[in-house]
C-alpha cells in the first residue's frame, strides 16, 4: 500500500506502521493523521470479529530515523497562526485527528507493539503510551514537551500517563517538560523494555510474530479488560471478568489450548 508519509506493511499476520517523515521527527501534518486513519481502518476490517482467524493478529508501530514522533508538526499551515494573526481553534484537529488515533489504537481487539526507536515528544509520547506493549531504544527519550508551548497533555496524555507512574511523576514530567530516558522510563513503568538500540527491531520484530502466533481472542479481552479496569469498580469488572471468560471458554483457542497442554504439545491457536 502506497502512501507519502508512512509506510504501512503485512508480513504474516503482523502489520507494521512506520511514520516517515524522519526530516521532521515523524511529527505529524494533516497528511499524516489521514493515512494513519486509513491504514488504521484497512487493519480493523482485516482482524473481522473474532469468529475466525483474522488476517491480522498484530500492529508494530514505530519511526524511521532518529525520531519516533515529535507530536504535532507545529509548523503545519492547519495549525499555524493565520496571515492575519488569529489563532486556530486546536480543538478542531484534536477532535478530528488524535482522539480518534488514541481511541482507534486503544480499542483495536489485537496487541499492539511501540518500538520507540528514537525521541518522543509531545503527541508522540501520548501516542506511545496509547500501545499495548512499548519497546525502547536506549537512546530513545520521552518528553512531556507540552508545557513549553502553552499546552498540557492531549492524546490521552493526562489519562494514560499518571495510570503509568503515578500522579507525582506525571505532574513533574507534564510541568517541567524534562526529557525521561529510555532506562528511567523503563524503571518508573512507563514502557516494557528498553533494549539496545541495535536490537530494537528485532525484537520488536520477534515480540510481534510471537503475539500473532497466540490465542488473539482472549489477548483481545485482556488488553479490553485491563482498560476498562482504569475505571470500572471491583463488581463491575468481576462481572465483565466473568462475561469474557464465559465467551473465551466457548472459543477454538480454549480448547485447544488444554487440548495440547493434556497431551503435553505446543498448541496451534488459531485466534479465535
Ligand atoms: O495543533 C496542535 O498543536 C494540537 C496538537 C498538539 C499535540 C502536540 O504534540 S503539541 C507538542 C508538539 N511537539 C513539540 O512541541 C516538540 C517540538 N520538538 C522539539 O522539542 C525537539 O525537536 C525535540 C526535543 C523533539 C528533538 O530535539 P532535537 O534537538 O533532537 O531535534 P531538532 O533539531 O529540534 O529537530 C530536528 C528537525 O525536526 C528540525 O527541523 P530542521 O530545523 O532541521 O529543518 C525541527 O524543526 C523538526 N521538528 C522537530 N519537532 C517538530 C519539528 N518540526 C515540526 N514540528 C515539530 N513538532
Amino acid at each position: 500500500m502506497r502512501f507519502q508519509t508512512i509506510d504501512f506493511t503485512i508480513e504474516q499476520s503482523v502489520a507494521t506502521l512506520c511514520l516517515n517523515r524522519p526530516e521532521a521527527l515523524n511529527s505529524f501534518t494533516a497528511t499524516m493523521h489521514a493515512e494513519v486513519r486509513e491504514a488504521l481502518q484497512r487493519l480493523r476490517e482485516a482482524v473481522g470479529d473474532g469468529r475466525s482467524t483474522p488476517a491480522i493478529r498484530c500492529l508494530l508501530l514505530t519511526g524511521r530515523g532518529r525520531g519516533f514522533c515529535a507530536g504535532q508538526d507545529l509548523k503545519d499551515p492547519a495549525v499555524a497562526p493565520a496571515a492575519d494573526g488569529t489563532m486556530p481553534d486546536i480543538a478542531d484537529t484534536i477532535e478530528q485527528n488524535y482522539n480518534p488515533l488514541i481511541r482507534a489504537l486503544m480499542e483495536l481487539p489485537v496487541p499492539v507493539i511501540c518500538a520507540v526507536n528514537g525521541v518522543a515528544a509531545g503527541a508522540g509520547v501520548s501516542i506511545a503510551l496509547a500501545c499495548d506493549l512499548v519497546l525502547a531504544a536506549r537512546s530513545a527519550s520521552f518528553i512531556q514537551a507540552f508545557c513549553h508551548i502553552g499546552l498540557l497533555p492531549d492524546s490521552g496524555g493526562t489519562w494514560n500517563l499518571p495510570r503509568a507512574v503515578g500522579m507525582a511523576r506525571a505532574k513533574g514530567l507534564a510541568m517541567l517538560g524534562e526529557k525521561l530516558s529510555a532506562e528511567q522510563a523503563e524503571q518508573w513503568g512507563l514502557i516494557w523494555r528498553c533494549v539496545d538500540d541495535d536490537a530494537l527491531m528485532t525484537e520488536a520484530e520477534r515480540l510481534a510474530r510471537h503475539l500473532a502466533s497466540q490465542p488473539t481472542l482472549a489477548l483481545a479481552r485482556i488488553k479490553q479488560a485491563l482498560n476498562q479496569s482504569m475505571h470500572n469498580d471491583l463488581h463491575s469488572q468481576l462481572a465483565l471478568e466473568r462475561d469474557y471468560m464465559s465467551e473465551l471458554s466457548r472459543s477454538h483457542d480454549y480448547r485447544e489450548g488444554v487440548e495440547a497442554f493434556t497431551a503435553k504439545r505446543k498448541p496451534v491457536f488459531k485466534g479465535c
